[in-house]
């Protein structure tokens, strides 16, 4: 998508801190971290939000999970926890309509969230 910002930097037309990279996904950290650690892992395909899922692509959100726990492993807090979140739609947080797994570490999380 021309007008994707995370489809640009799916494609490093826009820099973004690279945390992992493979043929399906990249793990980048946010702009705007809400936690010490703030990773966002996306697919390079454009989806735009998880109500665009086909039904091929459950084995992509499945990793992405994985690729987020891989990721919090290498930053050090897979034992201590951490939070992994899917913002959909306007509702729930989303603002970039590009496929995100939020991964948030470093520190302790509260629930309900907001
Ligand atoms: P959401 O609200 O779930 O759509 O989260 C979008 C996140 O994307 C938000 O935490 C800020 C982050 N973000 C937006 N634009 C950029 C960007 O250009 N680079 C990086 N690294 N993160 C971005």
């Amino acid at each position: 998508m021309d007008d994707c910002i995370f489809c640009k930097i799916a494609a490093g037309d826009i820099p973004a801190e690279k945390v992992f990279e493979d043929g399906q996904v990249i793990a980048f950290r946010d702009l705007n971290p809400q936690a010490p650690t703030h990773v966002l892992v996306i697919p390079k395909r454009h989806i735009a939000t998880l109500n665009d899922l086909g039904p091929d692509d459950e084995a992509l959100v499945g990793h992405m999970h994985a690729v987020a726990a891989g990721v919090a492993k290498a930053e050090g807090f897979a034992d201590i926890g951490y939070r992994t979140v899917f913002n959909c739609n306007e509702a729930g947080g989303q603002t970039v309509f590009h496929l995100h797994l939020h991964l948030l570490g470093g520190r302790a999380m509260h629930w309900p969230p907001g």
